[in-house]
């Protein structure tokens, strides 16, 4: 009997939810950044195309070329495609693959950072400005130093701006200890600690690190690091860091098990301990978010491939109300709905 009822208030919990819309059905946009600038919602999505490429190893038919910029009036409308705001060809150092992208503003200037391939396969972040959050965004004729691997995040904080960033597997994360780069790190053990998200300040241009990249640590309820094989709970990609009740929650995918979850912690550092599931599996092979408050209602932003009938790399765009009970914790939604 007792099974039974906690079975009812854990269903109910889970799926008394609001189903999610689409947001954009004519092109396939990705990995959305959803930022509030100037009273005007804006998405920063990766926008997703078919190419020859269709090698799935290492992520090479996610074969971005460049960015658009949409705009939502509210959450329950449609979104409109504001155009292109940056192109592959106007990236001096990159080769191939636009990956996730996301913004930041400081004073009357706005930031595009993204990952791409430089000439020689790997994995940098770089960064483009403008004047204007529709763009067009001119890049940097180089990476910013010291980043790598893919999925940047920018939090403002207290008037100081940290990137968070990283990736598994495609993202070359695995490749990369202490941030030195080897293609021949051996693979982690399942005992062994996780690798984890990394993270620095912005210098006040906005376009240098201050400080060399530091890991994220993320704790499991004993307060140790989560292991390489804790695949339900531990880092993959995809992280996005938003603040609520004075708490820092950092949320992230975990690739293989195909999930979006969070830690919480008390300052953009961390520690952060983990907390639980935001959405389980959605149709499609990746799962990448942000979460944003948008007239006194949370929202996440997130992607999924029914539209393609489940081709990984070509997703579209969709959201849905986020809640939180009493204690803070967020109420996990069904990525199937
Ligand atoms: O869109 C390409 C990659 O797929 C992103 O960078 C990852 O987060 C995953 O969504």
């Amino acid at each position: 009997m007792k099974k039974i009822f906690a079975f009812i208030i854990f269903s109910q919990n889970f799926y008394a939810q609001e189903a999610p819309k689409y947001l954009f059905n004519d092109l396939y946009f990705a990995d959305p950044s959803v930022h509030v600038f100037n009273n005007k919602i804006y998405i920063y999505p990766s926008h997703d195309i078919q190419t020859e490429v269709t090698d799935a190893n290492n992520g090479g038919h996610f074969n971005m070329k460049d960015y658009h910029v949409l705009s939502l009036e509210s959450p329950s409308h449609k979104a409109k495609d504001e155009g292109l705001i940056l192109k592959l060809e106007d990236i001096p150092w990159a080769e191939k693959q636009l990956w996730a992208p996301d913004i930041a503003k400081k004073g009357k200037n706005y930031y595009f950072y993204f990952p791409a391939k430089d000439k020689n396969g790997i994995f940098r972040i770089g960064v483009a400005s403008s004047k204007n959050p529709e763009g067009p965004f001119k890049a940097e004729r180089e990476p910013i130093k010291g980043t790598y691997s893919i999925d940047p995040k920018v939090l403002e904080d207290n008037g100081k701006y940290y990137i968070y960033f990283g990736g598994l597997k495609g993202g070359q994360l695995q490749q990369y200890r202490n941030n030195v780069h080897s293609e021949k790190y051996p693979e982690l053990g399942k005992d062994e600690k996780a690798l984890l998200p990394k993270m620095a300040m912005l210098k006040n241009n906005m376009k240098e690190l201050a400080e060399a990249p530091k890991d994220i640590q993320i704790l499991d309820e004993n307060g140790n690091l989560l292991k390489a094989g804790d695949q339900h709970r531990r880092f993959f990609e995809g992280v996005w860091v938003h603040q609520y009740n004075s708490k820092y929650y950092l949320s992230y995918s975990t690739g293989e098990t195909h999930k979006l979850v969070y830690a919480i912690g008390d300052n953009p550092y961390g520690p952060f301990t983990f907390k639980g599931e935001i959405l389980t599996p959605v149709v499609g092979w990746t799962t990448h978010h942000s979460i944003v408050e948008i007239d006194n209602k949370w929202y996440l932003f997130y992607h999924d491939s029914k539209n393609s009938g489940g081709k990984s790399y070509l997703r579209s765009l969709k959201v849905r109300e986020l809640k939180y009970n009493d204690n803070g914790k967020i109420i996990p939604m069904n990525g199937q709905d």
